[in-house]
């Protein structure tokens, strides 16, 4: 069997993605080009990223990601603010701010440990907490820089929302010549 493409998350509705989506639309409009915006349906939040990983693996995560969910607590995230990653100078992330509690933090590590007893390697960088709205393509230029500059100091969009999280999902990634599919293989409730 072939290896599938995988990653945890936290899935968002519909709403929420569409709202989220409509800063990317206002920074479109503005004039921002050059940025692969993520189309709202793939809207997330990424706790783990898996690779690509064989069936024996996978099969681990649908195994035990329920139990791991199971010993953890529902939460509220409040998104808030717009940022990029690495910084303004060579941007390549454009993301909406996550104002986290520590179960998300502790959520995160512990799918962290699941991940690595099943071989995955760990993170190089400590978890941060971000929605990805867009990736910066080869052809963002100094113009797009200064008028992002710009926007991110716009109060018009800032954004601000809350969402309760009570499960975490696996879900698959197909890359396809028109942008990642993503699939969602398992829901697991957080029921402490
Ligand atoms: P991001 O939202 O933080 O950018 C599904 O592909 C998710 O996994 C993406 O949203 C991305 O998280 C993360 N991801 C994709 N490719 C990755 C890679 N090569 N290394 C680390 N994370 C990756």
């Amino acid at each position: 069997m072939k290896r599938v493409r995988a990653f945890i998350a936290i899935e968002f509705p519909q709403d929420l993605q569409h709202q989220l989506s409509a800063l990317s639309q206002n920074l479109r409009t503005a004039g921002l080009s050059g940025i692969r915006w993520v189309p709202p349906e793939n809207i997330h939040l990424t706790l783990k990223f898996l690779g690509e990983i064989p069936p024996d693996v996978l099969q681990g995560f649908i195994t035990h990601l329920p139990d791991l969910a199971q010993t953890a607590s529902p939460f509220t995230l409040r998104l808030q603010g717009l940022g990029v990653f690495p910084g303004l100078r060579h941007p390549r992330v454009l993301w909406v701010g996550v104002e986290a509690p520590q179960a998300l933090f502790d959520l995160q590590r512990e799918v962290e440990t699941l991940a690595h007893r099943l071989g995955i390697p760990p993170e190089d960088r400590p978890f941060t907490p971000h929605i990805t709205l867009g990736r910066m393509r080869p052809d963002f230029s100094l113009r797009d820089q200064t008028l992002l500059e710009t926007q991110l100091q716009n109060p018009a969009l800032n954004f601000h929302a809350s969402l309760n999280v009570d499960r975490v999902c696996l879900f698959r990634s197909d890359l396809l010549p028109d942008g990642a599919r993503y699939t969602l293989l398992l829901q697991a409730p957080l029921l402490r």
